[in-house]
């Protein structure tokens, strides 16, 4: 069922679980399993009762070195297990357009293509026709090739234009950029080396303004760097090390198999990422520190002006950021860090046109107090030469202010805007 005009990252909160149903007999890690619809269908209700956001069902395997089925198979695998799985939230795992219309006729609401709209011409007008969320996945060749030496001069840069240029390319198609999330594709077309350099940098993936899905579990990747050269599986305890250091990473959504260690390891990371509430809520004294970033600069196309949702003009970012007593030791560690500030804001302002600056420094404040080890931000956004009917003035701006708890009572940012003031060219 699709959540009509929800963005992705409202849809789903941070970190969410995708749980995986291959429907297939030869999935590198549940080949076979879920072959039968019933058991497809108890696996994935059995993944939704342990906490998984939503149940990824697929009738192709795409490890490394498979072979394409043909249409006629892979619907006759998926479609008895979305008949079994209606009214329940499901992806589709295919990049196929008319397994794509069936699943999501039958209630699907988000189709995961591997190929990110390059394995179907027709697929593209199908997911825009829908509006269903739509994951883009970074792959170097075909599954069957993938793994022949795949080279990169820098695996991430690499990676991220293409991501970038397939956004693009599905917006024009007439996806709507805030149902799309991008997925730098481990294992697909990459070697140990290249995986681990997407991981250790997925921050910089992040900067694309998009939810990150990353699917990381029991790949062989993982037995590798455990041990075993030769390894073609990853055991589930890697596999839960590895969607933690994603998470903290930047990753939003995990594809995973084993859905109920995820759901307690991610709880626990996103209680840690957002301890800092702990404190907020405790003697407030003791946090004395307060840093000011004054006047970014991030360009974006947001206002109730169409001619402002067409050309970029530059807005101003002034941020108060509440830390405690900790950054005081001098060492960075214990600090904010003010150019990954300064890029989840771009982030933010990349990833949706807002209407009003209350709204735009909404978000602004709700990432950084969800992301960063503060106590408390404020977030200012002025909008300089504002011309609201006729007047002039040097700028308007809205200032929100967040604690990171706010982010964690709920994640649909508008409904938590608790201290909005709109000035006009005044001083804090
Ligand atoms: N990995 C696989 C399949 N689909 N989709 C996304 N978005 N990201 C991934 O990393 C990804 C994916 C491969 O894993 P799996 O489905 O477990 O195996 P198989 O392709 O053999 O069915």
């Amino acid at each position: 069922m699709i959540a009509a005009g929800v963005p992705i990252e409202e849809r789903f909160s941070r970190p969410s679980v995708m749980g995986i149903v291959n429907v297939t007999p030869d999935s590198f890690s549940d080949g076979g399993v879920n072959l039968d619809p019933d058991d497809a269908v108890s696996t994935a209700r059995r993944m939704l009762e342990e906490g998984a956001a939503i149940v990824d069902v697929g009738g192709e395997s795409t490890r490394p070195g498979a072979t394409a089925v043909s249409l006629g198979e892979e619907l006759r695998r998926v479609i008895p297990a979305l008949e079994g799985l209606a009214g329940l939230p499901v992806s589709i795992d295919t990049s196929k357009a008319d397994v794509a219309r069936r699943a999501l006729e039958l209630g699907a609401e988000l189709v995961n293509d591997v190929t990110a709209l390059r394995g179907d011409p027709a697929l593209a007008d199908v997911v825009a026709e829908s509006g269903a969320y739509l994951c883009l996945v970074h792959m170097r060749g075909t599954p069957r090739t993938m793994q022949t030496d795949p080279r990169y001069e820098d695996v991430v840069s690499e990676v991220a234009a293409f991501l970038e240029e397939r956004l693009r390319f599905a917006v024009s198609a007439g996806v709507r950029e805030e149902r799309i999330c991008l997925d730098p594709g481990i294992g697909f077309g990459k070697s140990v080396r290249h995986n681990l350099e997407l991981l250790h940098r997925l921050g910089e993936l992040a900067t694309l303004g998009r939810p990150l899905l990353v699917g990381l579990s029991r790949k062989s990747v993982l037995g590798r760097v455990a041990g075993d050269p030769g390894a073609r599986t990853g055991t589930a305890a890697a596999s839960l090390g590895a969607a933690v250091s994603a998470f903290e990473r930047g990753a939003w959504i995990l594809r995973v198999h084993d859905v109920r260690g995820h759901v307690e390891a991610l709880e626990v990371a996103r209680a840690v990422a957002t301890a800092p509430h702990a404190r907020a809520a405790g003697p407030r004294e003791s946090s004395g520190v307060t840093v000011e970033l004054r006047g970014l600069e991030i360009p974006g196309r947001h206002g109730l002006e169409e001619h402002e949702r067409e050309r970029e003009q530059t807005f101003l970012y002034d941020l108060w950021l509440q830390v405690s007593d900790a950054a005081l030791s001098d060492r960075i560690e214990d600090a904010v860090d003010y150019r990954a500030v300064a890029e989840r804001v771009r982030a933010v302002s990349a990833g949706h046109q807002y209407s009003l600056l209350e709204a735009l420094a909404a978000a602004v404040a709700d990432a950084v107090a969800a992301e960063f080890p503060v106590d408390r931000v404020r977030v200012r956004v002025r909008k300089p030469r504002a011309r609201p009917a006729g007047l002039t003035l040097e700028y308007s701006a809205a200032t929100v202010e967040r604690a990171p708890g706010d982010w964690e009572r709920g994640s649909i940012p508008h409904a938590l805007v608790r201290s909005v003031q709109t000035d006009h060219g005044q001083s804090p």
